[in-house]
């Protein structure tokens, strides 16, 4: 934590805008870790250290505004993170390797311990959820608590029909492809996301679909497992499952929650997770 506090010092905290409605009083920067330079934004003070994990092709500012404006700055440090080829993380371009969960998985405990970071709790969203699984199963010491929400496990042939009925970015409402466009340029998003969705349907070859079930009895953090109960891109028997195979884990369920669900319930989501974080 020294490190991090001296490094702190040297930086220039501005207020940055976040999705056109938030605004949040951001340190960002950008660390070499593993070959690339990964861009982070954090935000409070407090002993708990967080970090926000995004979706497929998403960043800290695109998928976590409330978040970094919203969430309790005296009890927590709250840290998002751009994974490689996302966001801000550009260059390289992102490509999906077989073992890319795994991949991001090292990138953010390495920029974690390379910002000072020596134990921190995790909120993953979606893919980010998925990251985060990895990264509690595998490094015990330094996990504190884990939040997932709209994330899997394993790939079902349910989840083979919503990523192809969703591969052709033409046919997404204006509403959720403009952000992307304008973060990405339509070409690369449209490519990234077909790239995405065809590296998700390799899955579907493993055994069970899977892509980390054999890991999650390694988890041994409490872990709070979320699911809107209107998520149209994740079924409920995937929050089942983690609940299942994960110990120390907890359901909670928003009953009108699609799966962008702690940006539409802000506030329910962050009190949500304020109270299991400082349990
Ligand atoms: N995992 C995606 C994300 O990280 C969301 C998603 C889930 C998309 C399931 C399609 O069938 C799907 N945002």
């Amino acid at each position: 934590m020294a490190t991090f506090t001296y490094y702190l010092a040297r930086q220039r905290v501005f207020r940055c805008l976040i999705q056109r409605r938030f605004y949040c009083m951001c340190i960002s920067g950008k660390k070499s870790v593993n070959g690339v330079n990964l861009f982070y934004q954090f935000t409070g003070q407090g002993s708990h250290a967080l970090l926000l994990m995004p979706g497929a092709l998403g960043s800290g500012p695109t998928d976590f505004g409330p978040q970094l404006e919203k969430l309790n700055k005296s009890r927590f440090t709250v840290v998002a993170w751009d994974p490689r080829g996302y966001g801000r993380s550009r260059p390289p371009d992102r490509d999906f390797p077989a073992d890319f969960f795994h991949r991001d998985a090292k990138d953010a405990v390495d920029l974690m311990q390379a910002l000072g970071f020596t134990r921190f709790s995790l909120l993953g969203w979606s893919d980010g959820g998925i990251t985060a699984l990895i990264m509690a199963a595998l490094n015990h010491g330094l996990i504190n608590k884990l939040v997932v929400w709209g994330s899997n496990a394993y790939v079902s042939e349910e989840d083979i029909q919503i990523y192809q009925s969703i591969r052709d970015v033409s046919l997404w409402s204006e509403r959720m492809r403009r952000p992307m466009e304008e973060m990405y340029g339509a070409q690369y998003f449209r490519e990234t996301w077909e790239k995405w969705v065809d590296a998700m349907r390799q899955f579907a070859y493993n055994p069970q679909g899977n892509i980390c079930t054999e890991l999650l009895h390694l988890i041994h953090c409490p872990t709070l497992i979320v699911h809107g109960a209107k998520d149209p891109v994740v079924p409920y028997f995937h929050p089942q499952y983690l609940l299942k195979n994960i110990k120390d884990s907890r359901l909670h369920v928003i009953p009108d929650g699609k799966h962008n669900l702690h940006l539409r319930y802000t506030s329910e989501f962050n009190t949500l997770v304020e109270e299991f974080l400082n349990d």
